[in-house]
């Protein structure tokens, strides 16, 4: 299968290789570098487990190996499920030696997601472990997968795999393997926070991603002497990339693998290993805030912690920045499209509370425009646009989202709504689009209605975000209903059986008679949400 490739158009490629962006690295030539270099450093820590780089290669090679000896090619997409386990770089590296194509999924994605995913990537395997850190059982899902997906050659299970493939077993020819890819091919697919309808794949290459980590590592203070926690999912793009364990491993450095983000299980972690820096949503980060002045552990070697993934917002920020004061705040603002904004380590307090930072590249190009197209007044808020040396040109195999998400000059509509201060830092204002931040976790309002409207009780439904304490927003289904009046519990329960993500099924259901859009005649979906959000909100404001 020939290499897929991300379309920058050649004068830009030039420009970003000429400044020093593009580097011709590549993943497997990266680890190798750090392998010859420090065979004997640690690489990933995992509970007991402690794997030097050597071995991480060792690992991983053996993996690729195995991989090729089961039919699977260079070319080939292959969906991985794994959490915070040290498998999940010896199956990521191990594929990208031979040159395949991980597709990352998250660990709570359900068979409806990972389905769409297959289908979407048209993926030769899926690699997922026995069992989650919550004990949900991925064969169950592989099995229900493979009836679906005649296609889906092999699956591969991390521990007791039962009648499929254990990664344990592989093994095959090294010297079978190929050499290394080509730096501009597509290295991996990420997946989209699905502002509409499902998740959109996200191809970033080795150049381009790599530019990324490597000077995020920069502005993060990332060297060889780095122990990064990774609390939140490994396969999600900030812990990947913001500097994430992919910036650790490219300096060198150590990573640490949490099964939880919780302050119970995270705090005896950076005590034993000394962990200097980390990444959390904002609820985490409260949590984390409030557990750590009374914590019996010794956090005093945690030095930078990033928040990002959703607005926090300046009050937060301080209660977080005052309980961890031998720690730096490091707010990030990111996307797994590309952009990514960080505030410095150096800037004053103020901007580290009060705003979401600014672009990582000289060579970011940042739009804020009016819904007509045109640029706002400085400090006015507009939609924020993008284009630069890591952010992508189009989403993997899909024209419709491609055409509404990128102008014809190759710009990324993020969907964001931002101010942009004098100094150039962005402070989020919202978003134009119709999802749901739910602590980090983008959820289409699109997505959700579709699956209430397969209901045979549900007439018509529309998804709302609503402002939560503890979540920043959460989800609220209004459901206009038909026959016998569904109750809310029933359609929760009915949506996990959809067997999708738990963090999509809503988490409040508010039944209504109509949607009382009958004196404007016919409004926009985007316009009755906002309606019925307005509505739900001033209700709620008079109890
Ligand atoms: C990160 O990536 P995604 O792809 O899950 O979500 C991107 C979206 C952004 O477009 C924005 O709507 C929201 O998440 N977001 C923030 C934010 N960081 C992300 N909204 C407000 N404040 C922030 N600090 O979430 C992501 C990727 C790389 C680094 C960090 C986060």
């Amino acid at each position: 299968m020939l290499p897929l490739k991300q379309v920058w158009p050649e004068e830009f490629a030039a420009r970003y290789r000429a400044a020093g962006y593009w580097r011709g690295e590549t993943f497997p030539g990266f680890l190798r570098a750090r392998v010859e270099e420090r065979p004997e450093a640690e690489a990933i820590i995992a509970g007991d487990v402690r794997w030097t780089y050597g071995e991480l290669w060792s690992r991983a090679e053996t993996a690729a190996a195995g991989f090729l000896a089961l039919g699977l090619r260079p070319g080939d997409r292959v969906v991985v499920q794994l959490g915070n386990i040290p498998e999940f770089f010896s199956v990521v590296f191990g594929l990208f030696r031979a040159q395949m194509v991980p597709v990352y999924a998250l660990p709570g994605h359900r068979l409806t997601e990972i389905a769409h995913f297959v289908h979407k990537a048209e993926a030769a395997a899926y690699v997922c472990a026995d069992r989650g850190a919550d004990g949900f059982d991925y064969r169950g899902l592989a099995r229900d997968l493979r009836a679906g997906a005649p296609d889906l050659r092999q699956v591969i299970v991390v521990g007791e795999a039962e009648e499929f493939t254990p990664l344990a077993g592989l093994d095959g020819d090294r010297s079978a393997l190929p050499g290394d890819p080509d730096p501009s091919s597509v290295a991996f697919l990420q997946i989209s926070g699905g502002t509409t309808g499902l998740s959109k794949l996200i191809p970033r290459t080795h150049d381009d991603y790599i530019y990324s980590f490597r000077a995020s590592n920069e502005i993060c203070g990332v060297t060889a002497d780095s122990v990064h926690l990774i609390a939140l999912p490994a396969a999600h793009n900030f812990p990947m990339s913001s500097p994430g364990h992919m910036g650790s491993l490219h300096a060198g450095g150590r990573v640490v693998l949490a099964p939880s983000p919780s302050p119970d299980i995270c705090f005896p972690i950076i005590a034993r290993e000394k962990v200097t820096i980390s990444g959390l949503v904002p609820p985490l980060a409260l949590l984390w805030a409030q557990s750590a002045p009374a914590s019996k552990h010794d956090l005093s070697s945690l030095k930078v912690l990033l928040v990002g993934g959703a607005k926090l917002t300046p009050e937060a920020a301080r209660r977080v920045q005052d309980a961890l004061p031998a720690c730096r705040l490091q707010q990030v603002f990111g996307m797994a499209e590309g952009l990514v904004n960080y505030t410095r380590l150096d800037d004053p307090d103020s901007t580290v509370l009060e705003t979401q930072g600014r672009p990582i590249s000289p060579d970011d190009e940042v739009l804020i425009l009016d819904d007509q197209g045109n640029p706002v007044p400085e400090g006015q808020p507009g939609n924020l646009l993008a284009r630069g040396p890591y952010t992508i040109r189009a989403y993997h195999n899909d024209d419709t989202a491609n055409a509404r998400s990128f102008t014809l000059d190759g710009f990324y509509r993020t969907g964001d709504i931002v101010c942009r201060t004098p100094g150039g830092y962005l402070v989020v204002q919202g978003r134009a689009g119709d999802h749901i931040n739910r602590a980090g976790e983008k959820i289409s309002a699109e997505e959700i209605e579709d699956h209430l409207l397969a209901h045979p009780n549900v007439f018509d439904a529309a998804v709302v975000s609503v402002p939560d304490e503890y979540l920043g927003e959460r989800s609220c289904a209004f459901i206009i209903p038909r026959g016998e009046k569904p109750r809310a519990a029933a359609i929760k329960a009915w949506m996990r059986g959809r067997a999708i993500a738990e963090f999509k099924v809503p988490d409040q259901v508010v039944l209504v008679d109509s949607f009382e859009t009958t004196a404007a005649g016919k409004i926009s979906r985007k316009e009755l949400r906002a309606r019925l959000r307005a509505k739900l909100l001033a209700e709620e404001a008079a109890q």
